[in-house]
């Protein structure tokens, strides 16, 4: 069970009336409500088969943690051949249509959770919308309309020494499991800002898709010029100063110094019950919607969500935890609860347990 340290709380209190008077009070409570041994909470809305509606709210985001800003973009694009440059969809690589990601939006904020948790020690921030002004990255993630990559995974327009060229737009063509793809995302972006491959299956920098569990390693490690591991050297100077040699690499070290420390969220997420309002009181038997907003300064976020519903009907509160993608709307369908009244609250906490 996931506790949140300082999870944000949103309470709700639901008044359910009999339909007629023929109901009995059945304890000295001013509160009318029929009493059972066999309660039956349906909390429809937390299992697979009904999962809640969701509205994603477009909001021009994210708040920067770290100065380099990796823009996801999942939605695809037309791509133009006028250099590297995100702002314009600009491509040398491929001009021709991105599709969308074939991923729902709990997905795409796992596999964002996962580039973030690789990226956490560095000064890098990362978001899946488009920044409206400043220099960023651009990973497209998405399958290239009518053309066949040729069974790669990803590629990047080139090693930039030192990041110097800034933001620079490059790609991943795969799906998979949400690791699988931010494994290749880390890689080809990794590649634009410097990086080059190296021979540990471990490392991000792992010339294949072969190994699971990378992350970027704090070692030297032998650099390489292809997939059969050919020793190899790069002119970026990063890789001297790290490790003392051209022919080996630290990623871990070389992008501490490329981009500095990273910068922890410290922003808690908000939660707030928009419907219905504290106090509502309904008919018998009515399935009762409760709506509620969730918020944070990241998007996308993985929100655990802790559903509690208390009343004077259930032998003890019903709970549930989940973990819902946003920053959206949610609405729970609380139905088949007997006349009483309860109260609902969500508590809520971001991906850093805020
Ligand atoms: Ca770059
Ligand atoms: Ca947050
Ligand atoms: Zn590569």
């Amino acid at each position: 069970m996931h506790a949140p340290r300082c999870p944000s709380l949103a309470v709700l209190g639901v008044l359910l009336l009999p339909a007629s008077a023929s109901a009995e009070p059945t304890n000295e409570n001013a509160v009318p409500w029929t009493a059972s041994d066999d309660v039956q909470v349906d909390l429809t809305a937390y299992t697979e088969a009904n999962p809640p509606e969701m509205n994603v709210t477009a909001e021009s985001r994210p708040e920067h943690l770290g100065d380099k800003i990796v823009f996801v973009n999942f939605d695809g694009a037309d791509m133009n051949g006028c250099g590297n440059k995100p702002q314009n969809n600009c491509s040398t690589i491929f001009t021709g249509t991105v599709l969308p990601f074939e991923g729902d939006a709990g997905h795409r904020a796992s596999i964002v959770q996962v580039v973030r948790e690789k990226v956490a020690p560095f000064g890098i921030s990362v978001t899946d919308t488009r920044p409206t002004s400043g220099d960023y990255d651009m990973e497209m993630v998405g399958a290239w309309q009518g053309v066949d990559p040729g069974g790669a995974a990803g590629v990047a327009p080139g090693i930039d020494c030192w990041d110097s060229s800034g933001g620079q737009t490059s790609f991943t063509m795969i799906n998979g499991n949400a690791e699988a793809v931010a494994e290749v995302i880390l890689q080809e972006i990794a590649h634009t800002w410097g990086l080059a491959h190296v021979d540990d299956m471990g490392d991000l920098l792992f010339p294949t898709t072969q190994g699971m569990g990378k992350v970027f390693k704090d070692a030297c490690i032998q650099i390489v010029s292809d997939t059969n591991l050919t020793p190899s050297s790069s002119g970026c100077s990063h890789h001297q100063q790290a490790c003392g040699s051209n022919s080996r690499q630290n990623s871990y070290q070389e992008l501490l110094m490329i981009f500095g420390p990273g910068v922890p969220d410290t922003t808690p997420p908000t939660v707030e019950i928009v419907e219905p309002a504290d106090g509502s009181q309904f008919p018998s038997g009515t399935q009762v919607d409760v709506t509620i907003v969730l918020d944070d300064n990241q998007t996308p976020m993985l929100f655990t969500t802790r559903l509690t519903l208390e009343g004077s009907s259930l032998p003890e509160p019903q709970e549930q935890v989940a973990d819902y993608a946003g920053p959206a709307d949610y609405t729970f369908g609380l139905a088949g609860l007997p006349d009483g009244q309860y109260t609902v609250t969500f508590e809520v906490s971001d991906e850093e347990d805020n």
